[in-house]
């Protein structure tokens, strides 16, 4: 298989993100893509290839202008105000509050666009965000001329993202934006399948009110996981995408044989909305050796799933997304794709 990968997508590197009440460091960081390109090379799966530059129209497609605008700004913000460490917000506009408005100070409008304390804004966090977009886009660029599939090994991630906010270790939407691209190549329908351990609510909220792109989420009950406040069942979409969204939440401790019996009824609906192209938000913090994760899946899990999809016979861009078990990320993301290819 064709892999996309940057590194320019190395520039992002966050020193510390809040978790438990204490700062530790970043769990999303280089190490995670540099042991899947080891694995790649390792197995010699395939061609590895850099992304070419998309430029802002497709990242601008799907995110909003002002939160564009404020990503790539930032930094040189935050440093005008004489830091040299990470950007991090503090507080969040709740309920009944002024929520829309967009403050003038740094500190706020960190605050406004940000979605947690645990994703750390740094001097090369807009190159390697936009890296990875790139990486998503060639890949598939890839897929619409013809390959059977292709696999954007970036990072940082992208799920959690949505038209105007970042959080969960994401800045822009890397699925999202690879989904979007196959529709203005052509595809009249898309499936955005997200197998990453927390709930995909950046994507879900992305296309919540379209039928061109189906959305299925398999992750960790939000009433006991991150991201917390989006991702149950009865999100089912809204106006012409009512129908069109689908959430599979899953307790701690989920083994394979529930997890199988959740992916099999997705994969289900896939075939029944007939796509032309699948997205997969491939997020391996499903596994059981995760240091943030509750779920029980084994290494040898990760081809059957890549199977399972290799049986749909559709055109498919596979994006990294979480997996913090660095030792094993490479074989568990290379073994869905070997998986896959049979
Ligand atoms: C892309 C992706 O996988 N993002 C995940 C972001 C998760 N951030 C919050 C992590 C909190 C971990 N703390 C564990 C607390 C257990 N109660
Ligand atoms: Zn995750």
């Amino acid at each position: 298989m064709l892999t996309v990968y940057s590194e320019d997508c190395r520039a992002h590197h966050g020193r510390a993100e809040l978790n438990e009440g204490q700062l530790v460091p970043c769990f999303e960081n280089p190490s995670r893509t540099d042991m899947v390109l080891e694995r790649l090379r390792a197995v010699d799966l395939g061609e590895i290839i850099a992304p070419r530059d998309f430029g802002e129209a497709p990242i601008r497609a799907v995110h909003d202008d002002g939160f564009v605008d404020f990503l790539k700004t930032c930094w040189a913000d935050w440093t005008a105000a004489g830091r040299d460490w990470d950007a991090i917000p503090f507080t969040f506009g709740k309920r009944g509050m002024r929520n829309d408005r967009v403050p003038t100070d740094i500190d706020g409008r960190i605050s406004y666009y940000g979605m947690d304390a645990g994703t750390p804004i740094t001097a090369g966090t807009w190159t390697a965000a936009t890296a990875a977009a790139n990486c998503a886009l060639t890949a598939t660029e890839q897929v619409a001329g013809g390959l059977r599939g292709a696999f954007a090994a970036c990072r940082p991630p992208g799920h959690h993202a949505a038209a105007d906010y970042y959080g969960g270790y994401c800045f822009l939407n890397n699925a999202a934006i690879a989904a979007q691209a196959a529709r203005a190549n052509g595809a009249q329908r898309v499936s955005l399948l997200d197998i990453d351990y927390h709930h995909g609510n950046g994507t879900q909220t992305i296309f919540y009110d379209r039928a061109d792109v189906q959305f299925l989420s398999l992750h960790a009950d939000p009433t006991v996981e991150y991201p917390y406040f989006l991702g149950h069942a009865d999100e089912t979409g809204t106006g012409e995408g009512e129908g069109f969204n689908h959430n599979f939440p899953l307790p701690w401790g989920t083994d394979w044989t529930a997890y199988e019996a959740a992916l099999s009824e997705a994969l289900r609906r896939i075939r029944g909305y007939r796509p032309d192209v699948l997205v997969v938000s491939l997020g391996l913090d499903t596994f059981e050796q995760d240091p943030i994760s509750k779920f029980k899946l084994a290494s040898d899990r990760y081809p059957v799933v890549g199977e399972m999809l290799g049986k749909l016979k559709i055109p498919t861009v596979f994006v990294l997304e979480g997996g913090y078990a660095v030792e094993a990320l490479g074989v568990n993301a290379v073994g869905v794709l070997q998986g896959f290819e049979g």
